[in-house]
């Protein structure tokens, strides 16, 4: 019996560990061991120039109860954004919407997405410092802006505070190539980009999978033709004459799942069922 009961013990043990997720570094560098398989990859090449501004792969998990994100690829330091839609909750508008006279909500507002997000993330380079911000779009109010301190084009620049962790290495020199959006098979070769932290807390504690969009354009409001999920082979630049990501085929998006408390119960519910019947015996 308690040999039976080291095996069941051991097997849930092995069960939960193989479940649980990396630790990670918010360094915007893909580690060892850190996450699992890409979320979402890139199929394009860039329009916006090679490793000027790239979204090459989404590797994404919920851990230590924050949103753990790491986009590999590149942002042109002249005032081009990534952006992250976040769509957290049931609600929300696919339409964009100005909110709160956010600058870049201003640009970017009427542009519709495949998911209807509850939070925008954007970093940017502005006036020679990179900033990030993340956006409640309820309102356009700031969770938090914070610039980075160190240098983003000569490994990594980082930022933290109460709740998040942000960091860039710009130095990518892999992954698709530019052109016109021809098919590139080469997204997973970059291993550096935007690497995040959040804490759910700070996201409303979601209690669904996050769907994320990941988009990326000039501080107008004019959009590249990188976006993860990936757009259709042949794609160019998505400009500024507004864009529909409904009508494009594809899911422009990715989802990170929320651990399920409920499946660990269920295990151990298992376990204690296969004892009573080995009792019962
Ligand atoms: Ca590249
Ligand atoms: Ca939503
Ligand atoms: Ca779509």
């Amino acid at each position: 019996m308690k040999q039976a009961l080291f095996s069941l013990t051991a097997a849930a043990s092995v069960a939960l560990t193989g479940a649980a997720s990396a630790a990670i570094t918010v360094d915007g560098s893909l580690g060892g061991g850190e996450y699992g398989p890409a979320l979402s990859v890139q199929t394009i090449n860039t329009q916006f120039g090679d490793n000027e501004t790239e979204l090459n792969a989404a590797f994404g998990q919920v851990a230590s109860g924050a949103l753990e994100l790491l986009v590999t690829g590149n942002v042109q330091q002249n005032g081009n954004r990534i952006y992250l839609f976040l769509d957290t909750a049931a609600g929300g508008s696919s339409t964009l919407a100005a909110a709160g006279g956010d600058f870049d909500l201003d640009q970017i507002q009427g542009n519709v997405l495949d998911i209807a997000p509850e939070f925008m993330f954007v970093i940017n380079e502005q006036f020679g410092s990179v900033n990030a911000r993340l956006i409640d779009l309820s309102d356009g109010s700031q969770v938090f802006a914070s610039d980075l301190t160190g240098d983003v084009n000569a490994g990594a620049g980082t930022a933290s505070g109460a709740g998040f962790s942000v960091a860039l290495n710009n130095t990518n020199s892999a992954g698709v190539g530019g052109g016109s959006g021809e098919p590139d098979a080469n997204a997973l070769t970059a291993t550096t980009g935007l690497e995040l932290s959040i804490d759910l807390t700070s996201l409303g504690s979601p209690t669904q999978d996050i769907n994320i969009t990941a988009a990326s354009g000039s501080f107008d409001g004019f959009f590249s033709n990188q976006v993860l999920g990936s757009l259709p082979d042949n794609t160019g630049n998505l400009g500024n004459g507004g864009f529909d990501l409904s009508t494009i085929a594809g899911d422009q998006f990715f989802t990170v799942a929320i651990p399920e408390p409920a499946s660990l119960a269920l295990v151990g519910m298992g376990a204690l069922a296969m004892l009573g019947r080995r009792r019962s015996a």
